[in-house]
C-alpha cells in the first residue's frame, strides 16, 4: 500500500474504540470522516486560551480569536488555490452553500424560461435547493448517467441551450464514485455564458482541487468530511461575482452601516457570514487542512484507489454481492446491494463486525429511481483504512448470507 494507515490510525482517538468487543472498521467516510487528535486539540486549545467574538473590540482575546479565524480562511483559499481569502465564505456544509447560490444567485438573476442544468447523480444538496425556481418558471434539466456509471457528456454538451444559466455538477458522486471531467464541463458551461457551480462535497476530502485550474465560479464543500467538525463548511466564489450578488442571510457583522430602513453591506467575504462565526469550527478545518496536505490529496486518493481494487477483487468472490456498477470505477466508493437483502439489513448484521457502512439511499433518491433501487449499501475508504478492515467487511457479508440463506 502506498500510504501507512495504521501509522494515521494512532492520530485518531476513536480507533481505539472497541464495538461489539472488536476494532472499529469505520467505512463511512463519505458520511462524514472520523477527526484526528490534532483537530481536537486545536478546537480544545482554541477554547482554553483564544476564545472570544471576534471582528468586535480590540482586547487580547478579540484579537486574537479575529486572528485565528482569519488565518483558517487564507488557509483555506491556499488549500483550494483560490485568488484570495475574500472569495472564500465560511457556511455550516454543502447544503447551506448551495442554497445561498440558489437565493443570492439564482433568485435574484434568472427569469421564466431560464434553465438550470444538473445531473441525475446529483446528491439533494444540488437538486432541492434549485427546485424553488420552478415556481417562476425556470426550468430544471437532468443529465443522464452511462451505462457503466460515468456522466453521459454528449447528452451536456445536446442539453445546454442559450436559455441555461447555471450549470451545477457534483465533482465526485457519492453513490457512484464518478469523478467528473469538471474541468471540461466548466469549459461547456463557460462557452455558453452559463456560470459553473462545482459541488465539492466528495473530491475535496479526498483528491486536489484547485478552483483556478478548474475555473469554477463557485465550489461548495463540507469540513466534517475532510477530518475536520460538522457544522463548518466552505463557499468558494470568484470575487466579481460575489461582489454583485445580495446577501442570503442579514443582521450583525455582514453590515457596513445600519440606518433605521437601510444598510450598507459590509465587504467581502464578510457580507455572506451574518452572526458570530463558527471560529471553533473554523480553528477545526484549518487543522484538519494541515493534516490533509501533511499526508498530500494525490496520495490519499491513490491509497483509496488500491483500496477499492482490493475490495472489489475480495468481494466480487462472495455469493449475491452486487455492486451498483461492476469494478470500473475505483474512487474509494463501493455501492452494493446483497440479494435477498435489504441494505439496512445488511448494516445492521455488519455492525456487529463492527463494520460501519451506510444503507439506504444516500441522499439521492433521484439517482436510486434511476437505477431502479430505492437503497444501496456502500462503503467508502479514507486514508486511515486498511484491507484488514475489508477484510472484515468480507467476513461480515458472509454472515449476512448465512442468516438470509442465500
Ligand atoms: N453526503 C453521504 O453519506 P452536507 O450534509 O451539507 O455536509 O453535504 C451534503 C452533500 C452534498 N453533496 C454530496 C456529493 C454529498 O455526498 C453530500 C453529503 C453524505 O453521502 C451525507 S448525505
Amino acid at each position: 500500500m502506498s500510504l501507512n494507515a495504521e501509522k494515521f490510525r494512532e492520530d485518531f482517538p476513536i480507533f481505539k474504540r472497541k464495538i461489539n468487543n472488536r476494532p472499529l472498521a469505520f467505512l463511512d467516510s463519505a458520511s462524514t470522516s472520523q477527526k484526528p487528535q490534532q483537530v481536537i486539540d486545536a478546537i480544545k486549545d482554541y477554547y482554553e486560551q483564544h476564545n472570544a467574538n471576534p471582528h468586535r473590540s480590540i482586547y487580547t482575546l478579540c484579537d486574537e480569536a479575529t486572528q485565528i479565524y482569519e488565518k483558517a480562511r487564507e488557509k483555506v483559499a491556499k488549500f483550494i488555490n483560490a485568488k484570495s481569502d475574500k472569495e472564500i465564505i465560511f457556511v455550516r456544509n454543502t447544503n447551506e452553500a448551495m442554497n445561498i447560490l440558489a437565493y443570492s444567485y439564482a433568485m435574484e438573476n434568472l427569469k421564466e424560461g431560464d434553465e438550470i442544468l444538473l445531473t441525475i447523480m446529483e446528491h439533494h444538496a444540488n437538486i432541492v435547493p434549485w427546485q424553488m425556481l420552478q415556481k417562476r418558471g425556470v426550468k430544471l434539466k437532468f443529465v443522464d448517467i452511462n451505462d457503466d456509471g460515468t456522466l453521459n457528456l454528449n447528452q451536456l454538451n445536446e442539453m445546454i441551450t442559450k436559455n441555461t444559466k447555471i450549470v451545477s455538477v457534483t465533482h465526485k458522486s457519492n453513490v457512484l464514485g464518478t469523478v467528473n471531467n469538471v474541468k471540461e464541463i466548466g469549459r461547456i458551461a463557460h462557452d455558453n455564458e452559463s456560470i459553473f457551480i462545482v459541488d465539492g462535497a466528495q473530491a475535496v476530502p479526498n483528491m486536489p482541487v484547485d478552483v483556478k485550474d478548474l475555473d469554477c465560479d463557485f465550489l461548495a464543500f463540507s469540513g466534517h468530511k475532510m477530518l475536520g467538525p460538522m457544522n463548518i463548511g466552505v463557499l468558494y466564489g470568484k470575487s466579481d461575482i460575489l461582489e454583485k450578488m445580495e446577501p442570503f442571510m442579514r443582521g450583525s457583522d455582514m453590515i457596513k452601516e445600519v440606518q433605521l430602513t437601510e444598510t450598507v453591506w459590509n465587504d467581502l467575504p464578510w457580507k455572506f457570514e451574518a452572526g458570530t462565526p463558527n471560529v471553533e469550527g473554523a480553528v477545526g478545518l484549518s487543522a484538519a487542512i494541515d493534516y490533509l496536505s501533511k499526508v498530500g490529496l494525490s496520495e490519499i486518493q491513490k491509497h483509496e484507489e488500491e483500496l477499492s481494487v482490493y475490495a472489489m477483487e475480495k468481494l466480487n468472490e462472495i455469493k449475491g454481492f452486487k455492486p451498483v456498477f461492476n469494478g470500473t470505477l475505483k474512487n474509494g466508493v463501493i455501492s452494493f446491494n446483497m440479494v435477498g437483502t435489504h441494505s439496512h439489513d445488511v448494516a445492521y448484521i455488519l455492525d456487529e463486525f463492527a463494520v460501519a457502512i451506510r444503507s439506504g439511499h444516500m441522499c439521492c433518491q433521484p439517482l436510486m429511481r434511476r437505477l431502479g433501487m430505492q437503497s444501496i449499501a456502500r462503503a467508502s475508504f479514507y486514508l486511515y483504512n486498511t484491507k484488514e478492515e475489508i477484510d472484515t467487511l468480507a467476513e461480515g457479508l458472509e454472515k449476512v448470507n448465512q442468516v438470509f440463506k442465500v
